[in-house]
């Protein structure tokens, strides 16, 4: 198909942008890191969401080339960062077909040498897929995590095997999927599955972020169910580097 063609090029032509949305502390709000969101800037349709390439780049066998050129642009964008905030923290989404392929760990570790980004300040972001229970993907998590990369479910709740990929993968990090941040609406069944979900992160010692947090209401009650961390539309859109500048404290 024609996108196809055009996504192979827009890799090689940097047709691709990165935006940063905010994750901040509860419950003062502070910045504690960034998720890096890709977008493809295309000639001709203009700005295309991840939805509308992600999963072509994974059919034709172009996501591997993708991921690694969104964490070498981020980890060096954030790197800049860090600079006037050593803590920020940087999110980045794996799919689950970049696991599949061999050397992936040690890609991501090549990267980060190069962009001089601190292993400790990664956060790997991955999805359920089928392919993540494999044993070849475990196992590449497992080195990056030895490396002291963290590594967050993404999306947490949503998929039938949350549960049993908490029992199998280095977790560190549980993002509160927006679907059940909206159910915060002060109902007492509404928010039973994001308790649930939080109880078990404070169980497991695990990190906590809500997503989708659109409302002062909804955080408010995320702070007293324990959860560390939020982002959403109410904090900060998916920003330009730019924009985001403005939430670090000034510097050089
Ligand atoms: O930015 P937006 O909210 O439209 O993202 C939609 C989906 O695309 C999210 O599920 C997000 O995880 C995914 N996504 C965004 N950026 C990347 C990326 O760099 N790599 C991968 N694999 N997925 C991404
Ligand atoms: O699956 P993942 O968490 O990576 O998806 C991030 C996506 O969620 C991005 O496309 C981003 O634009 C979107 N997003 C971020 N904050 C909010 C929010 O507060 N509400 C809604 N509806 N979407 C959000
Ligand atoms: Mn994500
Ligand atoms: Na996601």
């Amino acid at each position: 198909s024609p996108l196809e063609q055009e996504l192979r090029e827009a890799i090689r032509k940097s047709q691709l942008r990165l935006l940063y949305q905010p994750i901040v502390a509860l419950p003062d709000g502070d910045l504690a890191g960034v998720e890096a969101l890709v977008r493809w800037a295309h000639p001709g349709r203009g700005t295309l969401d991840p939805d509308a390439f992600i999963p072509l780049a994974e059919r034709i066998g172009v996501i591997g080339d993708l991921g690694r050129w969104v964490l070498r642009e981020a980890s060096a964008q954030a790197a800049r960062w860090q600079r006037r905030l050593p803590a920020l923290q940087l999110n980045v989404n794996v799919s689950p077909r970049q696991l599949d392929e061999d050397g992936f760990a040690a890609q991501v570790l090549a990267i980060l040498d190069d962009t001089g980004f601190f292993p400790g300040n990664l956060v790997l972001e991955v999805t359920e897929g089928a392919v993540i229970g494999e044993r070849a993907s475990v196992a590449q998590l497992a080195v990056l995590s030895n490396a002291g990369i963290r590594i967050a479910l993404d999306d947490f709740g949503t998929g039938y095997s949350s549960l049993r990929y908490l029992a199998r993968l280095p977790v560190d990090v549980l993002k509160l999927d927006r679907l059940f941040v909206a159910e915060l609406d002060g109902t007492s069944r509404g928010g039973a599955v994001a308790q649930a979900v939080l109880r078990l992160g404070q169980i497991l010692h695990l990190d906590t972020v809500a997503e989708g947090v659109e409302s002062e209401a909804q955080a408010r009650e995320l702070t007293i169910l324990g959860c560390h961390k939020a982002q959403g539309f109410h904090y900060a859109h998916p920003l330009t580097p730019a924009d985001l500048q403005r939430w670090l404290p000034a510097g050089d």
